[in-house]
């Protein structure tokens, strides 16, 4: 079969797209480069690069130029094909098929990052993007500051000039466009973080402070770091889905994305070089961005979580599955609309409707979206979407039964499963977790500073509160200890 290529989108011939495949509706040889992105992953591809392609018609000096930090399994899979790949959206409903040509150049930086760092220096850029997941940012999920012992900004912090981590790959770049003249940029960060922006400033100017004082002062000067809210649900690819999407096109797509058809993103308007308008394609510009961060960490990523744990624990491998599950189906509209809901005010959206579309996008037929997968990094997660929420709730006197819950499932899960878990505070949790009782196993957990900062009064009180959880799931099972929470 052929593959997916430039010469198909236009070309009549063999390799030609069929008719009902969206393709980009601009001219691709007249795009500029005007955005580097860090984490050119399926999120990104998704998410962002799906806005940036609609926009392209009417702004053409902003096509991206994606960089890989860690791996070149996404330049292999999209050079052969021009940066070229397919968004796959899809529901009950139906599907829709969308070349996406936004992408004009991959860098693998794994190798070697001087290449990455030399087109972030080039004037034309005016933003850097990232999505490098929450332990990306090397900081301290309880202060938000830069970890100073983080083993790659020790690394990076010995040899700058060839860094390894986000910021000091960010700061090399920063250095790089002060020393050329290459003037302001702005950072924007997409990643599942309350504050990305404040968190992406810590972590960036920490770096460069710790550097050169005066590159510091230089990027406070120069350089903006909006705060953003991205949603879109991207599962990983599978074998399944490129099969599928190859059939339908008629050529081969190394990496195609799937998704659902919904996506949102809030991004606080504070760009130091320009944007393009990202409103036109369907993006909100706002000037406090906090208020929808807390709505969809909490409500989504917080509800996601619950059904990854406990989804796990009911045997449940995706999350389909886990909301169509009677007792998880009862328990998170529940906990949505007593628990997280009072802890949010967010203007013009009704939370009513917001968390009955939740429920309906998490039992989204046509997405594989494996529970193993969104349980990975819950160090770096649960902070924000569910000790966040329960601190809110302490602080006004409310009790949190269910909230309280699927922290125990996390613990529970780390307990039963704490060998098999893909987490950077792995060797940490399992210490704290395994082999112990539920008792012992919830202070531990939650004595952990490095995760939630000190030990203060919530924290105290709220181990007593999910250690009987803890101890109901390890002892009568899952199911029982969630009918029981409900009652
Ligand atoms: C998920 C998110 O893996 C996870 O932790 O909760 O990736 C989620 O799918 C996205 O934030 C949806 O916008």
């Amino acid at each position: 079969m052929e593959r997916l290529s430039a010469k198909g989108l236009s070309s009549k011939g063999p390799g030609a797209l069929p008719a009902d495949i969206a393709v980009p509706g601009y001219d691709r040889a007249q795009v500029t480069n005007g955005i580097v992105h860090l984490g050119i992953g399926a999120f990104h591809r998704g998410h962002m690069a799906v806005y940036v392609d609609t926009l392209l018609a009417d702004d053409p000096h902003w096509g991206i130029i994606g960089a890989s930090l860690r791996r070149p399994d996404t330049k292999v899979a999209l050079e052969p094909q021009d940066g070229l790949y397919t968004v796959s959206a899809r529901d009950g409903a139906g599907e829709q098929l969308r070349i996406i040509g936004a992408i004009r150049e991959i860098i693998d930086a794994s190798a070697d990052v001087a290449p990455l760092i030399a087109r972030m220096a080039a004037p034309e850029i005016r933003i850097f993007s990232l999505t490098v997941t929450e332990k990306g940012y090397c900081h301290d999920p309880a202060s938000g500051a830069l970890r100073a012992d983080h083993p790659d900004v020790v690394a990076d912090l010995q040899n700058p000039a060839s860094p390894r981590s986000v910021p000091g790959v960010i700061t090399a770049a920063l250095a790089a466009r002060r020393a050329g003249g290459a003037g302001p940029v702005t950072v924007l960060s997409c990643d599942n973080l309350q504050g990305n922006g404040e968190i992406a400033r810590a972590a960036i100017t920490g770096f460069a402070r710790r550097v050169d004082p005066a590159l510091a002062d230089w990027i406070a000067a120069h350089v903006t770091f909006p705060s953003t809210m991205v949603d879109r649900i991207v599962p990983a690819t599978t074998d399944a889905d490129r099969a599928a999407i190859a059939a339908r096109l008629g050529v081969e797509d190394a990496w195609p994305i799937v998704t659902e058809p919904f996506h949102q993103w809030v991004i606080e308007d504070h760009f130091a070089a320009g944007r393009p308008a990202f409103d036109r394609a369907g993006a909100q510009l706002v000037a406090d961005v906090a208020p929808f961060e807390l709505m969809k960490l909490r409500l989504l990523n917080g509800s996601h979580s619950t059904l990854a744990y406990l989804g796990q624990l009911l045997g449940h491998e995706e999350v389909a599955q886990a909301i169509r599950d009677p007792l998880l189906g009862a328990m998170i509209p529940r906990m949505m609309a007593d628990e997280i809901r009072p802890t949010l005010d967010v203007p013009g959206i009704d939370l009513g409707d917001y968390c009955a579309a939740l429920v309906a996008r998490f039992a989204n037929p046509s997405l594989h979206h494996r529970t193993a997968q969104i349980a990975m990094d819950g160090s770096q997660k649960l902070p924000q979407r569910i000790i966040a929420p329960l601190r809110a709730r302490a602080g006004k006197g409310l009790a949190s039964p269910l909230l309280t819950l699927s922290l125990a499932g996390w613990i529970a899960y780390m307990m039963q499963r704490g060998d098999t878990i893909a987490d950077p505070q792995a060797a940490l949790l399992q210490t704290a977790a395994q082999g112990q009782s539920p008792a012992q196993a919830t202070a531990r957990v939650l004595g952990l500073t490095q995760i939630f900062g000190p030990m203060d009064d919530f924290l105290r009180d709220l181990i007593p509160q999910t250690a009987p959880h803890v101890a109901r799931i390890i002892e009568g099972g899952p199911a029982a200890a969630i009918q029981y929470a409900l009652k």
